[in-house]
């Protein structure tokens, strides 16, 4: 049975790996933070398995990580830990350095003092590339030759830790490998991102129109108030309403960045699929395909029967952030030729099942009678 060690286990990419190791027959130690709350809804499946062990620790603390390398010697460690909300990375640029350049750095000292033959996967990111792309036949893209323009404190110490790692490798023979993932989305996003918080939104909307009794497709725009903030239901119409009159709108910042959104469950086999490779090395994890915040609010509106949202989405300027990455869309050639990854959970899909789990109908079709 292998051993892997997860830093980051409670989050979305880290519940998702500990799901396709256990698949696998490994056996996982997840490091998790001294929390005030409880920070393990996302694993809470997976508690009583024999098969996980849960440890206390934290990436910027060398002797904690070092201990749990030191004591489990295990065959892969992934390393999914950071703070990882780009605009939280500007108010806080000095935590984002410790917990996303030098917790890795921590890491691999661990690793190459403790159990050399250990192998590594580093959760790095297509914000490195920020403002950069490169251009052939006139299409746009980024792949592990597209030269990094980082645009915030997160994707600098991203940077720094993604040339950690090849240093690694390259000057003390760690098999260390960098995904450069491209954004990935599930139910389990935490809700400060902007696709959960867009499908988290319209769920409030959903049963907020149901509370009113008008179906979202057939609500009658007319019959609502708007103010610049909030929508309003007018007494004299719904004498019956029983929910809140007033459902603040949806606050968002930059409409127009473009990402490439894929299903984080595609991204964690590509996760293992590096480790498992004759050599280690970095590879881009992409769709191929890029849509805009617009894009994925049409697609996310339109399954409830909202075809015109814009009413209902203030714009916000404390959304916006002091250096923007306007244009995402990664080419994942390598990763395919080498190891036979590619997504198989698309845009529509992977958005619309955003919706439905927010409205509490996974794997159940929509419809209104349900919910
Ligand atoms: P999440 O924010 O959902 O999870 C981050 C995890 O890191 C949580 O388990 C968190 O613990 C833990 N963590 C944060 N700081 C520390 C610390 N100092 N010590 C130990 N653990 C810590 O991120 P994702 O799952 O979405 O992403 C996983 C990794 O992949 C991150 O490194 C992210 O930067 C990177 N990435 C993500 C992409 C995406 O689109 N999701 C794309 C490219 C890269 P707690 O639960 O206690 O907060
Ligand atoms: P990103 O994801 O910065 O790409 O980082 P996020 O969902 O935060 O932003 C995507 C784009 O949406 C715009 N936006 C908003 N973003 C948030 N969070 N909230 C809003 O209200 C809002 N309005 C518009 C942003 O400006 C941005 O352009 C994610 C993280 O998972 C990183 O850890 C990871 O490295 C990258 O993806 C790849």
């Amino acid at each position: 049975m292998k051993k892997a060690i997860i830093f980051g286990i409670t989050g979305q990419d880290g519940s998702y790996l500990a799901d396709l190791l256990l698949s696998k027959e490994y056996e996982i130690v997840g490091i998790i933070r001294r929390s005030s709350v409880n920070n393990t809804y996302r694993i809470k499946h997976l508690l009583d398995d024999p098969r996980l062990a849960l440890i206390e620790g934290d990436v910027t603390d060398y002797v904690s990580i070092s201990s749990a390398i030191n004591q489990h010697r295990p065959d892969e460690v992934y390393n999914l830990a950071a703070q990882s909300h780009v605009k939280t990375s500007f108010d806080q640029p000095i935590y984002t350095w410790q917990a996303n350049a030098e917790g890795p750095l921590n890491i691999l000292e661990a690793i190459r003092n403790c159990s050399p033959k250990t192998k590594f996967y580093q959760a790095s990111t297509s914000e490195m590339f920020g403002k950069n792309y490169s251009i052939e036949a006139d299409r746009k893209f980024q792949s592990e030759n597209t030269p990094f323009l980082p645009q915030s404190p997160y994707a600098i110490a991203k940077l720094s830790a993604h040339h950690t790692v090849r240093i690694y490798r390259e000057a003390y023979d760690v098999f260390a490998c960098s995904g450069i993932l491209f954004n990935h989305e599930s139910e389990r996003r935490g809700e400060l991102f902007v696709t959960r918080k867009i499908t988290k939104w319209i769920a409030d909307f959903f049963h907020w129109c149901k509370n009113i009794h008008v179906k979202p497709s057939e609500i009658n725009i007319a019959d609502l108030i708007f103010t610049e903030e909030d929508i309003r239901v007018p007494r004299d119409r719904f004498i019956d309403a029983i929910a809140p009159i007033i459902l603040p709108k949806l606050r968002l910042g930059n409409l127009d960045a473009k990402r490439d959104w894929g299903h984080a469950k595609d991204y964690v086999r590509g996760m293992w699929l590096m480790l498992q490779q004759d050599k280690s090395d970095d590879y881009v994890l992409a769709t191929g395909h890029s849509y805009s915040v617009r894009e994925f609010l049409d697609r996310a509106f339109s399954h409830i029967g909202v075809s015109d949202w814009s009413k209902l989405v203030y714009i916000d300027p404390a959304f916006y952030r002091p250096a923007e990455v306007d244009y995402l869309c990664g080419v994942a050639d390598k990763a395919k030729a080498a190891m036979g990854w590619e997504t198989e959970i698309g845009f529509e899909t992977l958005v619309e099942g955003m919706v439905d789990h927010d409205l509490g109908l996974e794997a159940k079709s929509l419809d209104w009678q349900d919910v």
